[in-house]
């Protein structure tokens, strides 16, 4: 069975609570049990954190295990952390970066990502789908 995290960073814990023009009304609730029923043979784990060190520390924790897959959403964090960026790099685990929204038709400061730069692929602007998609592109690996 493939082990998949699915990692969130800030602000996505409010997810479907607010700004549903740009993020939709699902919530990260919504997300986990679509994942879960749609992908039944795999062992997901869900994360979400409001704070960069405490990403890091789980993207490390996961090097040191046996997790065969990442789909990180890093919020904010995308277009500012180095540190995120030098984590997925070093962990060495298949990262797929998810943006709900499409970030090169938002404002300029959001078109660069430095997580995606090291990640597998990234996709935005296909809303939720897009965590859908990330897991069945690492299901379908190997
Ligand atoms: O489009 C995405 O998924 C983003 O990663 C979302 C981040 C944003 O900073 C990135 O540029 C693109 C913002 C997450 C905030 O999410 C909210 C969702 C609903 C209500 C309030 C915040």
């Amino acid at each position: 069975m493939k082990r998949i995290a699915i990692l969130n960073g800030p602000n996505l814990d409010r997810l479907g609570k607010r700004d549903p023009e740009i993020y939709g009304t699902s919530t990260l609730d919504d997300v986990a049990s679509g994942l879960k029923a749609q992908f039944p043979n795999v062992e997901f784990e869900f994360f979400q954190s409001n704070h960069e060190g405490v990403l890091v520390d789980k993207i490390s924790e996961l090097a040191e295990g046996n997790c065969q897959g990442i789909v990180f959403n890093p919020g904010a964090y995308s277009h500012t952390s180095i540190a995120l960026r030098d984590v997925i790099s070093d962990s060495k685990i298949s990262t797929i970066e998810v943006h709900i929204s499409n970030i090169h038709a938002r404002e300029r400061f959001r078109h660069h990502s430095h997580t995606g730069a090291v990640s597998q692929g990234v996709i935005a602007g296909l809303g939720i789908k897009g965590y859908e998609l990330a897991v069945k592109t690492l299901v379908d690996q190997e």
